[in-house]
């Protein structure tokens, strides 16, 4: 049963975005916030969960390990309430519909901590730009990302903004950055638009839509989970199967 309006599905395949906004209830999302949270602190951190701290960490005086952190990877296999978060029925209704068809598998996560103060930016980008191996497709989509907020995500706090139509044009060249990023290149980014959601809300987007998000010098800090889905037929292939 299709569970968005034909609208919202028009927007998705318009915009390569829908911002959908509340879908998770408040205590999935506290569990999921104090997951993260522990993981974050964790000194030592399980060895499957990639972590990656702010860029300037070290000159971060007084300040704990878990507002030191900017980004865990790969969270649902090692923790179970973020591997419910990954299966929920809610989100995968959306995914299945959006990607017209109901064989869909997990492909990663990652936690964007976004710390009060200091939380850095993302750079502009599409994850098909860091997901070489499989071929995006533009409509439906091989690869969609849900963004959970796990706090409340505003233009000030760093939420992720995304430009719309963006998808449309492939996968376009990006450049590395000194950060470790990708930096997507010729992509006009005076359109964007912000994704402003409140604790469990979502966003939905396509792996080519280019987006980033700006850093967060807020007392007021902005944590978002992004899980990645992707089409069995486009993860065995690789690339668009022909009939
Ligand atoms: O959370 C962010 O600021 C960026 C997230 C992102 O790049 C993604 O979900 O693909």
């Amino acid at each position: 049963m299709p569970v968005l309006t034909s609208r919202q599905s028009e927007r998705f395949r318009e915009d390569g975005f829908l911002i959908y906004g509340p879908l998770l209830g408040s205590d999935e999302v506290s569990a999921a916030g104090e997951r993260i949270d522990a993981l974050a602190s964790a000194e030592g951190e399980d060895a499957r969960v990639r972590v990656r701290m702010e860029a300037d960490a070290d000159s971060l005086v007084g300040v704990s390990r878990r507002d030191k952190t900017w980004q865990l990877m790969m969270v649902a296999e090692v923790d179970e309430v973020i591997a419910g978060m990954a299966k929920h029925p809610k989100i995968l209704d959306v995914v299945r519909q959006l990607m017209a068809t109901d064989q869909v598998s997990y492909l990663q996560d990652q936690v964007l901590m976004k710390p009060a103060h200091h939380g850095s930016h993302v750079s502009w980008h599409q994850d098909s730009g860091y997901w070489t191996g499989i071929e995006p497709w533009i409509d439906p989509p091989a690869i969609v990302t849900c963004w959970v907020a796990i706090d409340n995500v505003t233009e000030d706090n760093g939420c992720v903004q995304m430009v719309p139509g963006s998808h449309k044009r492939g996968v376009l060249p990006h450049e590395p950055g000194g950060d470790h990023l990708l930096h997507v290149q010729g992509v006009d980014l005076s359109t964007a638009v912000p994704v402003v959601l409140p604790p469990g809300g979502v966003s939905f987007h396509h792996s080519c839509t280019v987006h980033g998000s700006a850093p967060n010098t807020t007392p007021h800090r902005r944590r978002g989970l992004a899980l990645t889905y992707v089409r069995d037929d486009a993860r065995r292939l690789g690339r668009r199967p022909t009939s």
